[in-house]
């Protein structure tokens, strides 16, 4: 098992580099994270974007813009188009998000002819690594996927299952949160968190541990859950925790980053090849370790 970002990092310089198609790289932080990638045998990357702007930045940082391809493109939507179509036609093997609002680069990797749809749900994962948590803790999904339904919740968990194997968990343990741990009826992510669980025991998803409904301190501390009677297979072991909708998600994972100064990373799962998707004010270490993840990803999803 992978329990820190400095093994994934290690672990994912054998398989590099790789390439990368970057949309929108004409910005400090980006071009910083690429380059770091680069120096480590990461990654070959080809920037898109505008490239005037791009090299102007390479400048500024001291970054040799001949350890670059470049593709000049100045409509942002066109460029996030081209960077994902480069995945498509396998120039590069892994996409990452530059200076580019969510949403937009998700309808490109979304977009029926160019993207990098599968038949599978596409779900983000969102890892951290916590001062007072000895392994990687993953949230799902606090990016993607708004308000997702119970079978698109299925797929979620079968995502974070698989994502986990990547990092060499052979039996992930993922708790479904909610507010609290029994099935209360007029709490609709109770239910669907019951469902999923009862959903793992039968077999209808495969590959991990799948608990819940599990209020969050019960997930994450064994004593906390037997305080309270719960004896559950995951607590206080959780590798992944599956939020009831984006905004939950979205807003646990950033204050932990904010509040608890956890390390961030995030990628997308459930595409044809890794799209590293990590906000836009995350720190340039943040892309780096989400590279490691996507070559992790590139080499053993399945
Ligand atoms: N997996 C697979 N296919 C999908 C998914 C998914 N998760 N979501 C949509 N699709 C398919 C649909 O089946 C359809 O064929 C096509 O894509 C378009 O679907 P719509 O009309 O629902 O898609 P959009 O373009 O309106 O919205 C898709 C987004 C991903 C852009 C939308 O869900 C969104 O804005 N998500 C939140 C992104 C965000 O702002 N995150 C911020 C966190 S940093």
């Amino acid at each position: 098992m992978l329990k820190s970002f400095e093994e994934v990092i290690e672990k994912a310089i054998h398989f590099g580099p790789k390439r990368i198609s970057v949309a929108i790289a004409q910005a400090e932080d980006v071009m910083k994270a690429i380059e770091e990638a680069r120096k480590i045998g990461l990654i070959k990357g080809i920037l898109v974007g505008n490239k005037e702007e791009t090299i102007q930045v390479c400048q500024k940082l001291n970054i040799d813009p001949r350890d670059y391809e470049f593709i000049d493109e100045q409509d942002k939507n066109e460029a996030a188009r081209i960077a994902v179509k480069l995945v498509r036609d396998k120039k590069a093997e892994l996409l990452m998000k530059g200076m580019i609002g969510t949403d937009r680069i998700l309808r490109a990797v979304l977009d029926k002819e160019i993207g990098l749809r599968t038949k599978r749900l596409l779900s983000h994962a969102y890892v951290l690594k916590l001062k007072n948590y000895d392994k990687l803790l993953t949230v799902t999904d606090g990016a993607m996927n708004i308000a997702p339904s119970l079978e698109q919740k299925v797929q979620i968990v079968q995502n974070i299952i698989n994502f986990c194997h990547c990092l060499e968990i052979e039996k992930p343990k993922i708790a479904i949160l909610a507010a609290v741990e029994v099935v209360n009826p007029d709490m609709p992510a109770c239910i669907d968190a019951a469902c999923l669980s009862k959903m793992a025991d039968r077999g209808q998803i495969e590959g991990g541990i799948v608990d819940g409904p599990l209020a969050f301190d019960n997930a994450i501390s064994k004593e906390a859950a037997l305080h309270k009677g719960i004896d559950s297979p995951v607590s206080g072991e959780v590798d992944a925790v599956v939020v009831p909708e984006i905004e939950s998600g979205n807003i646990f994972a950033k204050g932990l980053v904010y509040l608890a100064e956890a390390e961030p990373a995030g990628v997308l799962l459930g595409t044809t090849a890794p799209v590293i998707l990590v906000s836009r004010s995350d720190c340039p270490i943040s892309k780096v370790r989400s590279i490691a993840l996507g070559i992790l990803m590139s080499t053993y999803w399945k």
